[in-house]
């Protein structure tokens, strides 16, 4: 039998922090799995190197669904993003592990492929609707085939998830979270916000937006769970003649009635769970068919065997995935979603934000983006490897997402 021999996290900021957990096997197989958690990233890092990796050494790597709810059951408080992303960290390293010994890419563990490539939406914003356009345009050059559309708002400063000072044909860089540091100490940077003013600028950019590029382009939106739930209601229903592929996150996570309300109001279809990380999250949300899309990611969700497991559920409900994928999911992270997304039936759409060459320099991955498509490649296992030496090179650096007040100063939801 083989044996888990090692369990190591390396922390490493290449311009944005990671935490990766490197398993290694008595055979000298080594599987990554991803466990950032962004802005609390040392959280979870003392949770796998003080907790985790100590459980770990000796167990059977192969054993990955009794080493899940060994970690699952066995920690007693269950669920929350700290301890599921750790979870998720160790069980897409034993599945890297598994599909290594096998000699075979992870997805064809998992069924193998259920299509060509997944479809990646990618994000376009602009301050202004001219600026928007550009880098819609930019998109569309780099082949993507359905573009989420951010704006800024008149009024407003820099708004969360609009990159601020874009150049004509500069490749679109937003990281949301920032390293700001205020008399020594790192500090969340803080924004205004204003959801009237966003409730009265967003559907004309649509407008706008159709008129340009047409209406066969799938258009996306992300609310940031910045709504109420009559805004969210009223949003999705201004919303309507534009076909949205979905409304994300119109409304804060932890309340899936507002979700009910908007369902009652509106066609628009609803996307939610980038925050969430068990399926109990999501039982209502899919039982009762008040979303049409899952945004969990596989590193703070309990990693593949329980993202499986949640997808299989929804795709009963005819509800399918839209997995997270944003630069805090490291290249494993991403590799452990594509793999998954390739396999599953109920595929909807897989977020893609390009990490910067540096993270790339540091992640080898072998997934490809072609016409549109995300691959995985056919390495045995995720297809990443990380350069150590170089990843040592990058030392952690806190970095936060920002705080929203309204005008008058109340902290506002996000
Ligand atoms: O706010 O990844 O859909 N994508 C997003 C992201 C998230 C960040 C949080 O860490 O909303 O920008
Ligand atoms: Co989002």
């Amino acid at each position: 039998m083989s044996r888990i021999d090692s369990a190591e996290v390396i922390i490493t900021s290449p311009g944005r922090n990671f935490v990766t957990l490197k398993i290694t096997t008595s055979d000298g197989v080594v599987g990554l799995g991803d466990a950032t958690v962004n802005g609390r990233e040392l959280a979870v890092a003392s949770y796998l190197t003080d907790h985790v990796a100590p459980l770990l050494i000796g167990r059977d790597p192969a054993n990955i669904e009794d080493t899940w709810q060994y970690l699952y059951r066995g920690a007693y408080w269950r669920r929350g993003p700290i301890t599921m992303a750790a979870v998720a960290a160790v069980d897409v390293a034993l599945w890297d592990i598994k599909a290594k010994v096998a000699g075979l890419p992870l997805y064809q563990l998992l069924g193998g492929a259920s299509r060509k490539g997944a479809l990646a939406y990618g994000h376009a914003s602009g301050t202004t609707t001219e600026a928007l356009f550009d880098s819609v345009r930019n998109h569309l050059d780099l082949g993507f085939r359905a573009i989420r559309i951010q704006t800024g708002v008149p009024g407003l400063g820099q708004v969360y998830g609009v990159a601020g000072d874009q150049r004509p044909g500069q490749r679109y860089d937003y990281e949301p979270a920032r390293r700001n540091v205020v008399a020594g100490r790192a500090l969340p940077v803080e924004e205004e916000w204003d959801t009237a003013a966003y409730l009265r600028h967003i559907p004309g950019v649509f407008e706008a937006v159709r008129h340009e590029f047409g209406p066969d382009l799938p258009l996306l939106h992300d609310g940031h769970h910045r709504m109420r739930p009559i805004e969210a209601a009223r949003l999705a229903r201004d919303l309507e003649p534009y076909r949205l592929f979905w409304l994300e996150d119109a409304t804060p996570g932890e309340d899936p009635d507002a979700l009910r309300l908007i369902r009652q109001h509106s066609t628009t279809p609803l996307a939610i769970g980038e925050v969430f990380n068990t399926a109990f999250d999501y039982q209502t949300l899919v039982t009762e068919r008040l979303i049409d899309f899952v945004r969990s990611a596989v590193t703070h969700t309990g990693g593949i065997t329980h993202m499986r497991k949640l997808l299989d559920f929804a795709g009963l409900y005819g509800i399918r995935s839209g997995m997270h994928g944003p630069t805090d999911v490291s290249p494993v992270g991403m590799a452990a979603a594509l793999h998954l997304d390739l396999a599953i039936h109920n595929f909807g759409i897989q977020e893609y934000m390009k990490h910067s060459d540096t993270t790339l320099e540091v992640f080898r991955t072998s997934y490809t983006f072609t016409d549109g498509l995300l691959h995985p490649g056919v390495n045995p296992g995720l297809g990443v490897d990380l350069d150590e030496d170089l990843a040592a090179r990058f030392e952690y650096t806190p970095a936060y997402l920002p705080i929203n007040r309204t005008l008058d100063g109340t902290v506002h939801d996000w």
